[in-house]
């Protein structure tokens, strides 16, 4: 209750909080094409708080919501500024729970921000986790496809964890996938993992659907994901989540 009570301040108060940005690159030479919007919260007194864990709170208590439309906002002001200079014309990803997605008018409230933000549709990547997009007579179907009919792209994070069946997964309105960072880790050492990591890249060919794998820390990670066709990746051997600042110095360095 303490900590819902400093995040509701932290929300008011727009000191706190941060969005910090991560590349999402072409596997091939390393250029940005994206960028994955990263909550963060640095409390006075407690320090920085994990996402994990105030997204928890948020998504318990009604601040989901507020936390999720700040977000966005955020992230959207900061891609309108990347596109007027030339800097970023690919799409900015941003994660979105369960719960938001299931609060009335969320698909108004997400065209909203980006209208007012001046964000054309298609520049907007949702992140749905496959737990959540694959939940049955919840209405979430419903809402993945009126976001999609907006001109929103939809994609599965952490892919592969969840229970998918492929045939949900072909009737979803999701145009890519986000293969887990768990199976990225071992890759290069662990035969099932790399097996794993093959069939989903061919299951994202078969189904016509974009892939980025994540956690790509090494070498060896990028080299098996570039001979098995995936071409697109974030992870620290590229670049960890940034700040806006330095997001946007890399943008600089490759404009
Ligand atoms: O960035 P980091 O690895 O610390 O993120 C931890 C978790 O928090 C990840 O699962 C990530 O998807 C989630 N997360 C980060 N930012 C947001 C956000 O703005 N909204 C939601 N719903 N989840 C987020
Ligand atoms: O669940 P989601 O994919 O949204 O989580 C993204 C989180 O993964 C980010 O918070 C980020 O900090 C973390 N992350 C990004 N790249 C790497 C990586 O290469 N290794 C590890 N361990 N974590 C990463
Ligand atoms: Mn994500
Ligand atoms: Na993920």
């Amino acid at each position: 209750l303490r900590l819902e009570y400093a995040l509701h301040r932290a929300l008011a108060q727009n000191e706190e909080l941060e969005v910090w940005y991560q590349p999402k690159v072409a596997l091939a030479d390393g250029s940005i094409v994206g960028a994955e919007a990263l909550v963060r919260w640095t409390h006075p007194e407690l320090g920085p708080i994990a996402p994990d864990r105030f997204i928890a709170i948020a998504e318990e208590s009604s601040l989901i919501g507020m936390l999720g439309e700040w977000v966005l906002a955020t992230a959207c002001s900061a891609l309108r500024s990347w596109r007027e200079r030339g800097l970023l014309m690919g799409r900015m990803a941003v994660n979105i729970s369960g719960r938001q997605l299931k609060l009335g008018g969320i698909v108004e409230t997400i065209c909203r921000i980006l209208d007012d933000a001046g964000v054309p549709h298609g520049s907007l990547e949702l992140e749905v986790t496959e737990s959540v997009a694959m939940e049955e007579g919840s209405g979430m179907i419903d809402v993945l496809h009126r976001l999609k009919e907006q001109g929103i792209y939809l994609s599965i994070d952490d892919f592969g964890t969840g229970y998918s069946s492929l045939a949900y997964l072909k009737r979803l309105p999701v145009s890519g996938l986000k293969i887990d960072r768990s199976f990225i880790m071992d890759l290069h050492r662990d035969s099932d993992d790399a097996a794993i990591t093959a069939a989903i890249v061919s299951i994202a060919q078969s189904l016509g659907l974009d892939l980025v794998a994540e956690g790509v820390e090494r070498v060896e990670q990028r080299d098996f994901l570039l001979g098995k066709g995936c071409t697109m990746a974030q992870g620290y051997f590229f670049s960890p989540p940034l700040p806006r600042a330095e997001f946007e110095a890399l943008l600089v360095e490759q404009a």
